[in-house]
């Protein structure tokens, strides 16, 4: 019941647990009344001239880019991001807008040759759009959605995570600082099955954009298959990194403790198993230990510093209940002591491949390390799980990269990289890591409806 849920959030530094601020939780009430303003501002907004928006946006873009100091410091704040990440992510926001303002000219129907007629497509904005955000990376994940909805024509209210609702109330007021119209980009914190849930119910909410877990993920699809509201999901990941005996075998090793350890693991993308051809198993793991053990962890404020803390004491607890207590552990790192939601970086060996720890996301800084024998062992070690979001292979024979990327059942795939976010390429997961694609050049159509008018061109009879 809503009255059994918290009037207001508390948001804590998760490096030393401080409270830093104190947000009021959004009522049902509350979210009805927010998209009502949203109906409104998004009519105005879908008759504005395109050239007008787009420049409203670049404005924007640019706002964010001034701000980009003050934004970066607030994730570090509240999301315990190292600072060096923080102001990658801030820049990615006024990128997304840069890149979506460029799309709004862009948004071309199509003429289809038809006999007896002119048809032409449009690709209608679809109105209201709700985009619920996780923790994780709490400022880039709200721009990702808003931005290219704002482009095509849409209204966005959004619904931050309890613990990391700062950055996109920020984000909000910039928005009104550029001149964008009032209540066109609202937010709302407030608690997922309270706020969040009235804005997946809302009848005037067109699309629900949800990156979260599969859980909630799976509970926010049938509540919007009720409606057949359109929605994106972006969900949980465990994503394989392949190190093939012919790759170069340090650069995999140097490069791996990174791609899981990357926002302490709290990455949907995270490389969190490791799949090592046996013949060069050893050598790996005499490269990986000093590697993992080399990355700097502590106060995220630092600019030498590479990972932080985890986003809260539930999250710690979460992670400690996935890695069992007996769980031979090859790797176990450091941690500052004190205040802070510390959790060292760990990895696993000699567990079985059907193992939780192998197969469930555990969302902190934990890899397992599993040997495979040949290519066809790899792949069907990379498919054995239920989700499909991201993956990595490293070898130096280009058949076996295209022939293994094919193959594997995930949304981005990297060879002899980890890099799988970019805002000009699609992003989204295979089975269950999610539904729909974000970024890319189809961004802003994920946010229209395609409608078809024929007209006809025949001579009308007497
Ligand atoms: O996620 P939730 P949690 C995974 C990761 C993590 C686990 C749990 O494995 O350990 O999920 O995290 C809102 N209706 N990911 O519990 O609850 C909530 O308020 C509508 C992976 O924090 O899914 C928040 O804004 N909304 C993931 C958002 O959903 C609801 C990122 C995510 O919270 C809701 C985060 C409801 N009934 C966690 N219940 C990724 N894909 O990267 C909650 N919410």
């Amino acid at each position: 019941m809503p009255d059994q849920h918290p009037t207001e959030h508390l948001v804590l530094n998760p490096a030393t647990e401080e409270l830093i601020a104190t947000v009021p939780a959004t009522s049902p009430q509350e979210v009805d009344a927010a998209v009502a303003r949203a109906v409104r501002a998004q009519a105005a907004w879908a008759a504005t001239a395109p050239a007008d928006r787009a420049r409203l946006l670049r404005r924007f873009a640019a706002v964010v880019d001034q701000h980009r100091e003050e934004l970066a410091a607030l994730e570090v704040r509240e999301a315990g991001h190292p600072i060096g990440n923080a102001r990658w992510e801030a820049g990615n926001v006024r990128d997304l807008l840069e890149y979506a303002a460029g799309g709004v000219e862009r948004l071309n129907g199509a003429q289809i040759p038809v006999p007896g007629g002119l048809n032409v497509t449009f690709h209608e904005p679809l109105g209201v759009v709700g985009v619920i955000v996780p923790w994780n990376f709490p400022l880039p994940i709200a721009g990702w959605a808003t931005a290219p909805a704002l482009a095509a024509g849409n209204a966005v209210v959004l619904k931050p995570a309890e613990t990391t609702p700062l950055t996109a109330l920020r984000l909000a007021e910039l928005a009104l600082e550029s001149g964008l119209p009032e209540h066109l980009f609202q937010v709302l914190p407030g608690a997922g099955p309270v706020a969040g849930a009235a804005l997946v119910d809302h009848p005037d909410v067109a699309k629900i954009v949800f990156t979260g877990s599969t859980t909630v993920g799976k509970q926010v699809m049938a509540r919007c298959a009720a409606q057949v509201k359109r929605v994106t999901l972006e969900l949980g990941g465990k994503s394989p990194n392949i190190v093939f005996a012919d790759a170069d075998i340090e650069a995999a090793a140097l490069a791996a403790p990174m791609a899981f350890l990357d926002n302490t693991g709290q990455d949907c993308c995270a490389r969190t198993r490791i799949l090592v051809q046996r013949s060069v198993y050893e050598r790996f793991m005499e490269l990986l230990v000093p590697a993992v053990l080399g990355v700097t962890v502590g106060d995220p404020a630092d600019p030498a510093t590479a990972v932080g803390p985890l986003i809260s004491a539930a999250q710690r607890e979460r992670v400690r209940s996935h890695v069992p207590e007996d769980a031979p552990a090859a790797i176990r790192g450091e941690v500052p002591s004190g205040k802070g939601f510390w959790y060292p970086a760990t990895v696993l060996t000699g567990l079985a491949p059907d193992a939780p720890a192998v197969t469930e996301e555990i969302f902190g800084p934990v890899a397992v390390v599993l040997p495979f024998e040949d290519e066809a062992d790899a792949v069907r070690l990379a498919n054995a799980t239920s989700y499909g979001l991201a993956g990595s292979l490293w070898t130096r024979d280009v058949g076996r990269a295209i022939r293994v990327s094919r193959a594997v059942a995930a949304g981005n795939l990297s060879v002899n990289s980890h890099s799988s976010v970019r805002y000009w390429t699609p992003f989204g997961g295979f089975k269950g890591s999610g539904l729909g694609r974000e970024l890319g050049p189809d961004a802003l159509t994920a946010f229209t409806e395609t409608k078809n008018v024929f007209i006809s061109t025949e001579e009308s009879r007497p």
